[in-house]
C-alpha cells in the first residue's frame, strides 16, 4: 500500500517536474524558481532513494547520477557527421538555386532557412524512446561518446514525447549544444573570481563543457541544445527537412522558432538580413544561417551528383563588433562579400577550433546519407 502511494506520488512529482523543465526549456516561461525546482528535484531524489527499485534512466533525477568518466570511449557514427564549413558568395548561392531549380524539373522548390548555431554538434541515440547515448561529432566519421554529460542538458529529452509519432525503434537526433551568452558570463566572471583564465567565447566553453570528466561540473555549465536533424534507423524518417524539425519539436527537443519555409531564393536571403539585424538580441551565438533543400528526395539527389556545392555561404567581412548602444546597419550589400578565408577543414579541425565573430553564413545544402566525408 505505501509502495503504491509512493509509486504515485513519484510519477506524480516527474510529471510536475517535467511541466516545469518544459516551461524553463521549451517555452522559455517558468512558473517557479529554480529553488523551487531544486526542491522538487530533491523531494523526487529523496523519495527514490527510499525506493531504490522505482528508479528509471528517464527520470529527471537521473540527469546527473553518472559518476565522472575516464576519458571518453570512441564511437563510430552510423552515418558520417558532416559539417557545413564552405563558404559562398551570393552570387554562388544563386547558382545553386539555378541548379536546384533544374533538378527538381518543375517540382516545387522549396528551402528551409534556420540559423547555424554557433556550438558544437551532437548526436543522441534513443532506443524505444528512450534517450540510450550521446556523441560528439569528432572527426565526423568517430565521435566521443560523451552520455553521461549529454544527459545533463535539460533540452535533450531522457524520454520521447508519445505527442510525436513513432517513426521507428532507432532514433538519432542532432542537434548543436551552446552556452546562451548569458550563462556564458556568468561562467566566466566566476572563473575570474577563481583566478582562472576566462573562456574566449561560449563556443570554447561549450566544447570544455561537454568534456568534461565529472557530470556535476557539466551540469553547473548549464549546456542547451538546439535539434536540427533526425535519423530513423540511419534514414531520413520524413519527405521534408520541415516535417522534420515540426517531429523533433513535438518529440520534445528544442528546435529554434527562427526558421522559415522559403519558396524562393529571395525569401532565403530575407530572412538571412531579418536574422543579421536580430542577431544581437538572440540570447547565443550564431554563425549565420544555414539553407537547407526542403525535399529530402531532392536532397539525395543533389549529393548524388557528387560535384555540386554541398555547402554555399555568404558572409560579411569580418570586423569588430560594435558597441551594444551603436545599432548596427543592415547588411544586404556585405551579402555579397567574398570574404573567403583559408579553407576550413571542420572535420580535421584541432578541437575546439577558435571563434569567428562577425560573419554571417548562409549555407544549403542537398546531401545525401550516403555522401563521402570531404
Ligand atoms: C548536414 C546538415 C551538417 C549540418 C547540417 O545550428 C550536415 O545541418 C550541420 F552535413 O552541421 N549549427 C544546423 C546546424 C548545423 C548543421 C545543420 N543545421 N542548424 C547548426
Amino acid at each position: 500500500m505505501a509502495k503504491l502511494s509512493s509509486e504515485k506520488t513519484i510519477n506524480a512529482l516527474r510529471e510536475e517536474i517535467q511541466r516545469h523543465e518544459d516551461l524553463y526549456y521549451l517555452h522559455e516561461n517558468p512558473e517557479i524558481s529554480d529553488r523551487e525546482y531544486d526542491e522538487l528535484i530533491d523531494r523526487l531524489r529523496q523519495l527514490e532513494s527510499e525506493n531504490p527499485q522505482l528508479i528509471t534512466s528517464d527520470s529527471p533525477t537521473q540527469r546527473v547520477g553518472g559518476k565522472p568518466a575516464e576519458g571518453f570511449p570512441e564511437f563510430v557514427h552510423r552515418r558520417p557527421m558532416l559539417s557545413l564549413d564552405n563558404s559562398y558568395s551570393i552570387e554562388e548561392l544563386r547558382a545553386f538555386d539555378e541548379r536546384c531549380v533544374k533538378l527538381a524539373d518543375g517540382a516545387a522548390l522549396e528551402y528551409v532557412a534556420e540559423l547555424k548555431i554557433d556550438g558544437l554538434s551532437l548526436s543522441n541515440h534513443y532506443l524505444d524512446g528512450r534517450f540510450v547515448r550521446g556523441v560528439t561529432r569528432g572527426d565526423g566519421l568517430r565521435g566521443e561518446d560523451v552520455t553521461t554529460n549529454v544527459r545533463t542538458i535539460r533540452s535533450v529529452p531522457l524520454k520521447l514525447r508519445s505527442s510525436a509519432a513513432k517513426v521507428g525503434p532507432e532514433i538519432e537526433v542532432r542537434g548543436e549544444a551552446y552556452l546562451p551568452r548569458r550563462v556564458f558570463e556568468r561562467i566566466n566572471a566566476e572563473r575570474e573570481e577563481q583566478g582562472e583564465p576566462r573562456f574566449a567565447n561560449p563556443r570554447n566553453a561549450a566544447a570544455g563543457a561537454i568534456r568534461q570528466l565529472d557530470p556535476a561540473m557539466v551540469a553547473k555549465r548549464r549546456l542547451d541544445m538546439f535539434a536540427y536533424d533526425v535519423l530513423a534507423g540511419g534514414r531520413k524518417p520524413f519527405a521534408t527537412h520541415w516535417e522534420a524539425l515540426d517531429w523533433m519539436e513535438r518529440a520534445g527537443f528544442r528546435v529554434n522558432p527562427n526558421r522559415k519555409l522559403c519558396k524562393s531564393i529571395d525569401q532565403v536571403i530575407d530572412f538571412c538580413n531579418a536574422m543579421e539585424s536580430k542577431r544581437d538580441d538572440l540570447g547565443y551565438e550564431i554563425d549565420g544561417v544555414v539553407v537547407k533543400v526542403n525535399s529530402t528526395a531532392l536532397q539525395d539527389e543533389f549529393g548524388a551528383t557528387g560535384k555540386a556545392p554541398r555547402c554555399a555561404s555568404a558572409r560579411n567581412s569580418p570586423k569588430a563588433r560594435m558597441p551594444p548602444s551603436f545599432s548596427r546597419p543592415p547588411t544586404a550589400a556585405s551579402w555579397a562579400h567574398r570574404g573567403r578565408s583559408a579553407p576550413e577543414q571542420a572535420s580535421r579541425r584541432a578541437w575546439p577550433r577558435p571563434h569567428r565573430r562577425r560573419r554571417i553564413r548562409s549555407c544549403e545544402y542537398g546531401l545525401g546519407d550516403h555522401h563521402q566525408m570531404a
